[in-house]
């Protein structure tokens, strides 16, 4: 099947993160790719994988960094695709500087930013899923299920003293 989203990082160290959102993505259904991709170790790559994601079936483009967390900005520079930047959290400053480099873009090239870690990973994949819903429709019920299914296990253990 072809990849509908793009999973990128910066380093293999990121995949701590960004298994999340291909943990996500792998309950709903959806087909993705993976690959590291450093905007500043090699930026060439980066610029032929931005300018060939459309061509190549990819509707969304995921982009986890961190510390100075370029990857998600300059990727959103290189083609029209909608670009969700997950910040990394960074040993040095927890986050705060990912989560500030790709957020504060410039009016002109927009980034969809998620939170910090964990939780912005599995947004993403949410998000994107809702994005790519809109043309294929079928994965919004991927969508609907995985709420009900959340919505289910909190009413199931809602005495936080028993698992
Ligand atoms: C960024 O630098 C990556 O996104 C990663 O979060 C950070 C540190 O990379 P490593 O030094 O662990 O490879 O490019």
């Amino acid at each position: 099947m072809t990849a509908l989203i793009g999973i990128i990082m910066g380093s293999t160290s990121d995949w701590d993160t960004m298994c999340f959102t291909e943990e996500t993505l792998i309950k709903l259904g959806i087909p993705y790719e993976v690959a590291v991709v450093s905007a500043h170790r090699t930026p060439d790559k980066l610029f032929h994988y931005a300018e060939t994601a459309e061509a190549r079936g990819l509707e969304v483009i995921i982009a986890g960094a961190g510390g100075a967390a370029h990857l998600p900005g300059m990727t959103a520079a290189k083609t029209t695709l909608p670009v969700l930047g997950v910040p990394v959290q960074s040993k040095a400053l927890n986050g705060m500087d990912s989560l500030l480099s790709i957020v504060q873009m410039p009016a002109g090239i927009p980034v969809g930013t998620l939170a910090i870690g964990k939780a912005g990973a599995i947004n993403a994949a949410l998000l994107a899923a809702a994005i790519i819903s809109n043309k294929h429709t079928h994965y919004r019920d991927a969508l609907v299920s995985f709420r009900h299914e959340q919505t289910e296990a909190v009413l199931a253990h809602d005495d936080p003293r028993h698992e």
